[in-house]
């Protein structure tokens, strides 16, 4: 295998775009020969984690069991991008610590919490205005912003494309053998 593993985890607020980017940067590096998998919290929580909600003990559950599932495919070998909220430094730190810090890119996707509601591709921020969802990221559940993460990317203030191609140069030295 003509790679080097590692995990980019892509963490920010609802509709601020890692999964977007994730993906996109997923079809590059495949493009390019590279062995990939993606994990999100969406296509998570439908299988493994389906038994998790959103208060902090379960998002704790749900970061340890992706960051647990997360390392199977580091260690064969595999890219791994992984995009959940991971709201809270201690719930980073839990990831991390799974992984291993050597392993583990953070990838901070960044806009602010009124862009991201302007944007509510999903419709959850209105849902979460009206007390429809509770323990809404941002809104009645905190989002501690990382201190010191490996790349920031500023959604609100570059396009997808540029943003791909960001994370593409930050990560290509660290995967090209
Ligand atoms: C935040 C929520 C919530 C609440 C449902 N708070 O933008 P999405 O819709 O597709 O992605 C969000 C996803 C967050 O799951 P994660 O596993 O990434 O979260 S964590 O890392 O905190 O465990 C959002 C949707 O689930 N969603 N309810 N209350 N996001």
């Amino acid at each position: 295998l003509q790679q080097k593993s590692v995990v980019i985890w892509m963490i920010g607020l609802s509709g601020s775009g890692k999964s977007t980017i994730a993906k996109e940067v997923e079809k590059s590096l495949h493009q390019q020969g590279f062995l990939t998998q993606l994990l999100d919290g969406d296509n998570l929580r439908t299988g493994i984690n389906n038994n998790l909600g959103f208060s902090e003990a379960d998002r704790l559950e749900n970061i340890r069991r992706s960051a647990e599932t997360a390392k199977l495919f580091l260690n064969c070998g595999i890219i791994t991008i992984c995009s959940f909220i991971s709201p809270t430094k201690q719930i980073r730190e839990l990831a991390a610590g799974v992984i291993g810090q050597e392993d583990f890119l953070e990838v901070y996707v960044n806009a602010p919490f009124e862009e991201c509601e302007r944007r509510d591709v999903k419709g959850l921020y209105a849902k979460a205005r009206k007390g429809e969802i509770k323990n809404f990221t941002g809104l009645d559940a905190p989002f501690e912003a990382p201190e010191q993460p490996f790349l920031e990317l500023r959604t609100d203030q570059k396009d997808l494309p540029t943003c791909t191609q960001e994370l593409l140069q930050a990560i290509l030295p660290r995967i090209q053998i």
